[in-house]
Parts: C-alpha cells; sequence; structure tokens
C-alpha cells in the first residue's frame, strides 16, 4: 500500500464501523493486479464468483445473486434528513437518529466470520479537480470486484485523498440477505451511506446510485453543479468536429446502448463517428468558457446483458469479452454465457439464473431480465480519448427521454432552459426490471432521477432552474422516445444504431442549421430534415412518430400538473408557469 498520510477520522469511522460490524480480519484493498487474482481465487473457493471458459471469456466470472436480490429496492430505499420535507414526497424518508439505531442493530456483528475490506475508490478521472473519493466498507468480494472496475481504487484513491477528512463513508453487509430487514440508506448531511442484506448492484456497489447520484445530487446543490443519470456521447460529423450529448433516460431505457451505438451505414460512408464517455451518470459543472462540462466519474459500466446483442450494441459485445463480471446471465454448456435477445439460436440447454438445469423449449427465461454485465470502460472500442480528461467535455445538448408506447414523439426540442426543465420534471417512463415492482407501468421519472435524487425534488428542479440562469452558453434540451409502438405494440421506430439520425438533428438544432416545426409541446423536425437514407422506413410512418395528438397532451398536461402538485408551495412557480402554458398552447 501506498504511505499516505490519511486523516485520523478514517481510521476512528473504520475502526467503529468494525467494532460494530465485528469481523475476523480487517483488509485494505489496494487495487493491484496481484490482490484481484487472491480475491478471485477466494470467490471461486467460496462459490461467490464461478470461472467461466477462459479461453473464450479471458478473466471473467459469473455471480449469481440470491433470487429475493436481483435489482434495486426502491421501497426499501431511504434519504435519513433531520426532517422530511428535505427528503420530499417522492423519497422514503427516516430520521437519521432512527435509522442509525435500526441500522447498528442490523450491523450487529454481521461480519462475523467474515473479512471486512476497506475499499478506498475514486471516482472521475484521476487529477481532476471535479473528482471525489468514497471509502466502502463490505464483507462481499463480489462488490470489492465490481468497485474494481466501476470506480478506480485502492492506492490512487488514497492518493487522491490524502490528509482530508472529506470522504463519503459507506458500510454493507450482505449480513443474512434478509429481503425484510434490507435496507439502504443514505444521510445526505454526514457524507453516508448504509447499505443491509443486499447483494444486488446499484443496492451495494455504493460508489455508483448512492454516491455518485443521491450523495453527489445533494452536494451539487450546495456546491453549484449537477450530478445526473445521464450518459455521456461524442457525435464526430465528417469534418472532424465532436459534439458532446448527455442523455438521462431512466433505468434500461437505453444510456448505454446509445452512448455505445455504431453508425448506420450510409451515416458511417458520410464519415460519422460516435464516441462513448460515459454510459450512465454524469457530473456536470459549468466551465470557464460558460458552457456545461461533464465528467463521467465511473470508470466501468454495469449494463443490462438481456437485449445486448451484435446486432443491437457490438460496441458492447466487444467490451465484455474479457475481465467482466456477468450477473444472473445463463450459463452455456461450454461455459460461456447467454441471455435472452442474443445474437442467433438460444442454446439447447444450460443452467439459468437460479443454478437450475435449464432448456431452450422450457418457456423459462435463462437469464433474468435485469441481468447485468461488469466491464471496464477502457475496453470498450468506441471510449472517447477525452473520457479521462480531468477537465470533462463540453455538452451541447441534453436528451431527456423514457420509454412511451403512446404520447411522445420521436424527438422535440424544448422552448429554452426553463422549459426544458419542465419537460425534464414531466418526464414519463414504463417501470423496467432495474427495480423491483411491477414492470411496465407508466410514471413519471423527473430526469431519469425519481430514484436517485438525495435531497427534496422540488429543490432539485429550483436547482436546475438557478443552473440555467448561470450557464452563460447552456446547453439545448431535447426529448426523444425510442419507444412508440404500433397498434400491435410492435416498436415503431428501429432504434439502436439508427438513433444516431435524430442526434444529427439534435446537433443540427445546436448549431443552427435546420428550422423546425413549432408545436404546443415544443420544436418538432420536418421530414425531410431528418436523414433516412438507407432505412426501410416510409414517410408516413415517420410523420405519425413525430405527431402530437393535442388530447392525449392535454391529458398528459394534466397528470404532470398533478405529479407537480404533490411538492406543495415547495414547487418553483415556473413549472406552474410552464404548465399552464403548455395548456394554453395545446388549447388553441
Ligand atoms: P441502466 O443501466 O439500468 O441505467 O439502463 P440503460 O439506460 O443504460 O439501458 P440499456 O442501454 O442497457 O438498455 C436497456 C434495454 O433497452 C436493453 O434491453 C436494450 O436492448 C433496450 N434498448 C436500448 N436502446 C433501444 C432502442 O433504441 N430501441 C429499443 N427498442 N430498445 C432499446
Ligand atoms: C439502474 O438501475 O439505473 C442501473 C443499475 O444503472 S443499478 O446499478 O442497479 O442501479
Ligand atoms: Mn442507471
Amino acid at each position: 500500500m501506498v504511505k499516505v498520510n490519511l486523516h485520523p477520522s478514517v481510521y476512528e469511522w473504520i475502526e467503529e464501523m468494525a467494532k460494530i460490524t465485528k469481523p475476523d480480519k480487517i483488509v485494505w484493498i489496494d487495487g493491484s493486479e496481484e490482490e484481484k487474482q487472491r480475491l478471485i481465487k477466494e470467490a471461486l473457493e467460496t462459490g461467490e464468483l464461478m470461472e467461466l471458459n477462459q479461453e473464450k471469456l479471458p478473466g471473467c466470472y459469473l455471480h449469481r445473486t440470491h433470487p429475493s436480490d436481483v435489482a434495486r429496492v426502491e421501497d426499501r430505499t431511504f434519504i435519513c434528513t433531520p426532517t422530511k420535507e428535505e427528503a420530499g414526497p417522492t423519497n422514503n424518508w427516516m430520521d437519521p437518529n432512527e435509522a442509525y439505531k435500526m441500522l447498528y442493530s442490523l450491523f450487529d456483528g454481521s461480519m462475523r466470520g467474515r473479512t471486512m475490506y476497506v475499499v478506498p475508490y475514486l471516482m472521475g478521472p484521476v487529477g481532476s479537480p471535479y473528482s471525489k473519493v468514497g471509502i466502502e466498507l463490505t464483507d462481499s468480494i463480489y462488490v470489492v470486484l465490481n468497485l474494481r472496475i466501476m470506480a478506480r481504487i485502492g492506492d490512487v484513491a488514497l492518493k487522491a485523498l490524502g490528509n482530508s477528512p472529506d470522504f463519503v463513508k459507506g458500510l454493507h453487509s450482505k449480513a443474512n440477505l434478509d429481503p425484510e430487514k434490507r435496507y439502504i440508506c443514505h444521510f445526505p448531511q454526514d457524507n453516508t451511506i448504509m447499505s443491509v442484506n443486499s447483494g444486488y448492484g446499484g443496492n451495494v456497489i455504493l460508489s455508483k446510485k448512492c454516491f455518485a447520484l443521491r450523495i453527489a445530487s445533494y452536494l451539487g446543490k450546495k456546491e453549484g453543479w449537477l450530478a445526473e443519470h445521464m450518459l455521456i456521447v461524442g457525435v464526430e460529423d465528417p469534418s472532424g468536429n465532436v459534439t458532446y450529448i448527455a442523455g438521462a433516460f431512466p433505468s434500461a431505457c437505453g444510456k448505454t446502448n446509445l452512448a455505445m451505438l455504431i453508425p448506420p451505414e450510409p451515416l458511417k460512408k458520410l464519415g460519422y463517428k460516435v464516441w462513448t464517455v460515459g454510459d450512465d451518470i454524469a457530473w456536470m459543472r459549468i466551465g470557464e468558457d460558460g458552457r456545461l462540462w461533464a465528467i463521467n466519474p465511473e470508470a466501468g459500466f454495469f449494463g443490462v446483458a438481456p437485449g445486448t446483442s451484435y446486432k443491437t450494441n457490438p460496441n458492447a459485445m466487444e467490451t465484455i469479452k474479457r475481465n467482466t463480471i456477468y450477473t444472473n446471465v445463463l450459463l452455456k454448456e461450454d461455459g460461456t454465457v447467454w441471455w435472452e435477445g442474443m445474437d442467433g439460436e438460444p442454446p439447447e440447454r444450460g443452467i439459468d439464473w437460479l443454478g437450475r438445469p435449464w432448456t431452450r423449449d422450457s418457456g423459462e427465461k435463462g437469464a433474468h431480465p435485469n441481468a447485468r454485465f461488469t466491464a471496464p470502460a477502457s475496453q470498450c472500442p468506441s471510449i472517447s480519448k477525452e473520457w479521462e480528461n480531468p477537465k470533462g467535455v463540453p455538452i451541447s445538448a441534453i436528451i431527456f427521454g423514457g420509454r412511451r408506447a403512446k404520447v411522445a414523439p420521436l424527438v422535440y426540442e424544448a422552448f429554452d432552459w426553463q422549459h426544458g426543465v419542465y419537460v425534464g420534471a414531466t418526464m414519463a417512463s414504463e417501470t423496467t426490471a432495474a427495480a423491483m415492482g411491477k414492470v411496465g407501468v407508466v410514471r413519471r421519472d423527473p430526469m431519469a432521477m425519481l430514484p436517485f435524487c438525495g435531497y427534496n425534488m422540488a429543490d432539485y428542479f429550483a436547482h436546475w432552474l438557478e443552473m440555467g440562469k448561470k450557464i452563460p452558453n447552456p446547453p439545448k434540451i431535447f426529448h426523444v422516445n425510442w419507444f412508440r409502438q404500433d397498434e400491435n405494440g410492435n416498436f415503431i421506430w428501429p432504434g439502436f444504431g439508427e438513433n444516431l439520425r435524430v442526434l444529427k438533428w439534435i446537433i443540427e438544432r445546436c448549431e443552427g442549421k435546420v428550422s423546425a416545426k413549432e408545436t404546443p409541446i415544443g420544436y418538432v423536425p420536418y421530414v425531410d430534415d431528418l436523414y433516412l437514407d438507407g432505412l426501410d422506413i416510409d414517410k408516413e410512418t415517420v410523420e405519425k412518430l413525430l405527431e402530437i395528438d393535442k388530447e392525449l397532451w392535454l391529458k398528459e398536461a394534466e397528470d404532470s400538473r398533478e405529479f407537480l402538485s404533490q411538492f406543495g408551495d415547495r414547487l418553483p412557480r415556473e413549472l406552474v408557469e410552464e404548465n399552464e402554458k403548455l395548456k394554453q398552447r395545446l388549447s388553441k
């Protein structure tokens, strides 16, 4: 380990947590290759990991979680602020004192017979003034190995922390995985996260949703920046100019795919290229040049496996060929993996995500719908050369989007920042398998942050409005929907790589190169301005995709108003104004 004079509070906190959890051993993680091999060996021995075919998938392992523990648990996720108002109506709230009391009793002796790993991790590029440090204490090697991919861990993080007491404290114990006693608690005022009785993804890789969104959003409000559930992608045009776009779509709604998209043939021929900066989280600040600049605080992808194929996302498929941890996928007889939606014929048989023998005629899913891969971002063929730039990349457009079978058109542009904040604040999407609960129910998910905002969302909207006033040269704001369906429930828009056609229009709007049709909800493309060469879709269908049904939109506006009303007096009046203006435009 490096010699760093850490602040005494680091040791004090670890000691205090160890006193409660009572591990047999405490091991500091340095992030070395030797350490990784040692941890993998141990995890293989305990069965926490299974080795995959090392010839075909070098450095790849499989992990199965408990069947009750396969996604984020929103109803067991809490924001523990001194008052309930600070957490707001969309968060579960617990009084911090009560929460600590309850948690300490659940953590009491939870690491007995186990090792407590101390994992220092850095969020953001090395040397970036915007990067931040966390330390996660965990009794799960799976978590350590995931953190190793998802963040920059060990010595590099300790060096970044130095003698500062400013780090996010994270305590995680699998305990006995009791779903009734599963809690993911955040203490924004204390820079603290506690997670108990889970071993899955966003519940336990505390760097990700817990720190980089819930705690960071609170810090962003305090410090004047934005922590968002956004992908970051660079689109290079034929002249070599790269435009960066940040996009907020709810969980399992296409961020990873858009971040890694491969241009369709005709656009490739014209010279378009797409570069991946991040696939899930963006930290954004106002740069010296008056633009909004974004860094990806993460170092890897924790991506949805089902639906990922060489047809939909070849860059992801290339990324996950090595050094990847697979969670809850199907194990094939040759020691490789499979999931629904992968290329080619499904295998005849295998071992499903529950560890049971599976056959393709069984009618059962081989992989869990929220099965995931964890892979280093550096392995992505489309990774941007700017992805670790300490300054980040300048954002020209922000896209909000969701999964809507109806109502929302393929793309539209907000009239201005304030209207854009309204569009983000009222966006809705069908729920997915990324969180426990019913799938396919339309819910409002402001800025794709409903499950991830660490404070009152009304204040979060106010912060967005405030930021708009402070950014001299703000990005334009758009809304997209790749998921509109026909009468038979089929997606109308081909999506995936073809989405570049929509990004192209967005970029041309940012550059002032194309006009647009003004509608009550915003600016919509003229069909002839969308580049559709080589796409098997007729103009009528595209018109349909861009259609705005006033009746449905009036209902939408009503529903949005109702959603916003839960924030009471705390809701910025600008959003009520935008709602009223929208209704007026629709009734004209
Ligand atoms: P999180 O990691 O949960 O935040 O998800 P994400 O937003 O990164 O979603 P991801 O890109 O992993 O996509 C989720 C699912 O949606 C996958 O099964 C994809 O195949 C599918 N999907 C992504 N983009 C499109 C699209 O343009 N059209 C259609 N029809 N499906 C898509
Ligand atoms: C999401 O649900 O938005 C994810 C996966 O990115 S998790 O890390 O589980 O939150
Ligand atoms: Mn996500």
